[in-house]
């Protein structure tokens, strides 16, 4: 290599310094990172290879050598008996086959087996049990050094402050290391509290969970959702494990939260196949992961390959893509939704977030862009988790030029025209297109009508709603019921085929349940639960027609805003005709019957019933929901005077009890193929 080419590397590896040096004290100090993770781990990933390969350009400040940023200063520091090491991270396949082959190298044999765990993203604390009570807890801090944070773990419940000696006596001592986290609905709920406290809301779940763990009053910890899941141990007294799993078996039996998400003794093709398994998985987890930790599973074998300075060899944390990254918000426009209200839309700099090309975000509402002060030419943090539509996390204040534009929202409707009103809905401001006749409105009303849960129709997609209203073919729902295969044959992109196979498919969703109908009309504040409700009070659609605020407000879970909308929308001249046009046209709707308790095949009536154990097919508030609605009356204890025990994972004394006093035992699967039966 020439002096040149060195010369540029030793430029590159300064500036990677630099920079790491400064997102980490943003990650770590501040927790108000700019970049996301991934970003973060792939700078770190070039800077290591380059300081392996040019170690003149290894500075011992450099990022590479340490694990995090410093302690802060409020908080008691403890030096950890056996350093908290971070985790190499591995991208692609080749990766971990190369870690993989780099554990065959070392011990000389192939047959290896690994323990493969979902990565949590929240705070890595250390807890630690002297004769089976908590005495410590740490976070991880740079390593070496963690702040002592006891006072904050003792408030989370899931942290057991004595060990569950039920299985075996407490160790002398047993330093337990795992994962602090926020579910996402625990993290929604708490950022919508602190937005109507008028208080910051947190970016991600993992900032949230730090910021709550290092509040020196532990009155606020005990305020906030934290959980923890455990997966490693530290310095251990009077026990030991041979393997990664069956360690895990033992945290669990002494009460630690596990991941159930876990999978031991799998080759390294099994890991492979597991981390495809387990991203797929990601999105309907209720807690956020971004990636797979991949452990040597036997602990002789991880001694034996020992630990580099910052991590061991015998783990890796396979990464999923980011599913946050930075990019610039070009424009910000305005749309106009099915009830009229307008929400303003980021236009992004294309980015692949998560394997999705992005380049729209929501911005909510016009409260949000004043809030998060986003304008046009921001460099922005931008998020997309599953399904859900992208949105704006914050924008990057330092990457600020000057020249950025603030947003105004429109005064009219950027598509009808009329004046814009402002609406105040739950604690904020809404901008509502007010023109029932608006045709951005329709537009978004008759998808909502022709979609899945409403009247599902194949064939009559988002993009040819669009084009039948504007052909004017499309004035309302019932117009739906009225297209002529001819006339659909002469559109534009659509051949004779497609239009005989729509009218096909319209004729098939004539036959609609009340539930769905009720949900295809899209009224304010009636969503899929909402309609379901309604259903189940009323027989038919008529009933419903006639009935009023008070009555509807009756029902459990039908809120004044709901029951109001829906009688407005009923009492409206124009909906009506619609409505007569749609059972003109020959839509039957029929109502799912009401459970009949009294059925004979119902053997839940009139019984005393009693539920133990971890159900896996619904929580146990639901079964007992469902088991009242049947006529039972579900109690807590067991008793002679018990009908019915069912049982479901892990049921301990009760399920004892209940053998003791003869009650009949029903075990879940049962329970729920009669449940699926009757309701
Ligand atoms: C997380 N973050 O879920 C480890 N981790 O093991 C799991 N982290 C780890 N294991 C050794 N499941 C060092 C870190």
């Amino acid at each position: 290599m020439n002096d040149q080419n060195t010369d540029q590397i030793k430029k590159e590896a300064r500036r990677l310094q630099k920079e790491l040096t400064g997102h980490s004290y943003q990650y770590h100090v501040l927790d108000d990172p700019v970049i996301s993770d991934v970003e973060y781990d792939m700078m770190l990933k070039r800077l290591i290879e380059i300081e392996e390969e040019f170690p003149q350009f290894s500075t011992p400040d450099s990022p590479t050598k340490r694990v995090g940023a410093p302690p802060l200063t409020g908080f008691q520091q403890a030096i950890h008996s056996i350093p908290m090491l971070s985790l190499d991270n591995a991208f692609n396949d080749q990766d971990v086959l190369d870690f993989y082959k780099r554990s065959v190298k070392n011990l000389n044999r192939e047959d290896i087996l690994y323990a493969a765990e979902p990565k949590l993203d929240g705070v890595a604390v250390e807890l630690k049990y002297e004769n089976g009570t908590l005495v410590q807890a740490t976070t991880r801090g740079d390593g070496v050094t963690g702040e002592v944070i006891t006072q904050n773990v003792r408030t989370i419940r899931s942290v057991p402050l004595k060990l569950h000696e039920v299985k075996m006596r407490a160790p002398s001592l047993l330093e337990v290391r795992g994962e602090i986290i926020i579910k996402r609905t625990d993290f929604d709920r708490l950022n919508k509290i602190r937005l109507e406290h008028g208080e910051n809301v947190f970016a991600n779940p993992r900032n949230a969970a730090a910021g709550s763990l290092r509040q020196l009053d532990s009155k606020i910890t005990a305020s906030r959702p934290l959980d923890i899941f455990v997966y490693g141990t530290g310095f251990v007294q009077g026990i030991s494990f041979q393997s990664q799993s069956l360690m895990l078996d033992t945290l669990k039996d002494f009460g630690f939260p596990v991941n159930s998400h876990i999978k031991s003794g799998l080759t390294i093709d099994g890991v492979l196949k597991f981390y495809k398994e387990l991203e797929a998985l990601r999105d309907s987890l209720s807690y956020e992961i971004d990636g797979m930790v991949i452990k040597v599973d036997d602990i002789f074998l991880q001694q034996q390959l020992g630990e580099k300075i910052k991590s061991p060899r015998w783990a890796i944390a396979y990464k999923f893509p980011a599913m946050q990254k930075t990019t610039t918000i070009k424009d910000i426009i305005v749309q106009v939704g099915r009830t009229g209200t307008l929400t303003p839309v980021a236009i992004l700099e294309g980015v692949n977030i998560g394997g999705a090309m992005v380049s729209r975000a929501t911005l909510h509402n016009e409260d949000e862009i004043k809030r998060k002060d986003i304008r046009i030419g921001d460099k922005a943090l931008v998020m997309r988790a599953g399904d859900v539509i992208p949105k704006v996390v914050k924008i990057i204040e330092s990457e600020r030029k000057g020249d950025e534009v603030p947003f105004e929202m429109p005064v009219h409707c950027p598509v009808c025209k009329s004046k814009i009103e402002k609406v105040k809905l739950d604690k904020s401001i809404i901008n509502k297109c007010v023109n029932a006749s608006c045709q951005a409105q329709l537009k978004e009303r008759i998808k909502h009508f022709v979609s899945k849960k409403a009247f599902d129709i194949d064939g009559l997609g988002k993009k040819i709603v669009v084009q039948l209203v504007d052909e004017g073919m499309l004035k309302s729902f019932a117009d739906v019921f009225f297209l002529e295969k001819e006339k659909l044959a002469c559109l534009d992109r659509m051949a004779q085929k497609s239009a005989t196979n729509l009218t096909r498919s319209i004729e098939k969703s004539k036959n609609i349940s009340l539930r769905r109908f009720v949900y295809a009309l899209g009224i304010d504040h009636t969503g899929e639960n909402a309609a379901k409700l309604i259903s189940e009070r009323f027989s038919t659609l008529k009933d419903i027609m006639e009935t009023s605020e008070e009555v509807l407000e009756e029902i459990n879970g039908i809120g004044p805003e709901t029951a109001s909308a829906v009688c407005k929308f009923f009492s409206n001249f124009e909906n009506k005709t619609i409505l007569e046009d749609i059972i003109y046209s020959g839509v039957i709707i029929t109502n799912d019957q009401p459970v009949i308790a009294e059925s004979h095949d119902n053997p839940f009536n009139n019984k005393r019933i009693v539920l133990t154990g971890t159900l896996q097919s619904m929580p146990r508030s639901e079964a007992k929901k469902q088991l009242e609605k049947l006529g039972a009356s579900v109690t807590s204890s067991i008793s002679s005077k018990t009908d019915f025990l069912i049982a479901g994972e892990n049921a301990g004394s009760k399920l004892e009890k209940a053998q003791t006093l003869g009650v009949e035992i029903m075990d879940e699967n049962w329970f729920a193929a009669l449940l699926k039966k009757l309701v």
